[in-house]
């Protein structure tokens, strides 16, 4: 079972290395091109970020309770980009 460290490393290193920035992360992932990112676009995210299919639902769903301030169920980029950052600055 990955750790909680694990995953965020590989959420990490999928943007740092796949990605210009984080804005162009979010456009990538925002398939339907809302401005948001639903529950369905996260999941595929962290399929990309090479977490099981298993695991990514799971971690899909704790993203968007711990991240989604005005609890609409999506990531808009104002929430996105806050979790990046702490993401990427975090050791
Ligand atoms: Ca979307
Ligand atoms: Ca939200």
């Amino acid at each position: 079972m990955a750790s909680k460290k694990e995953i965020l490393g590989k959420i990490r290193i999928l943007i740092t290395q796949k990605f210009e920035d984080p804005q162009e992360a979010f456009n990538f992932f925002d398939k339907n091109g809302d401005g948001y990112l639903s529950k369905a676009e996260l999941i595929e995210l962290v399929k990309s970020a090479k977490v099981n299919r298993f695991l990514s639902k799971v971690v899909a769903k704790t993203i968007i309770t711990g991240l989604d301030k005005d609890d609409n169920q999506k990531l808009n980029w104002k929430e996105f980009s806050k979790a990046v950052k702490v993401l990427l600055t975090e050791k």
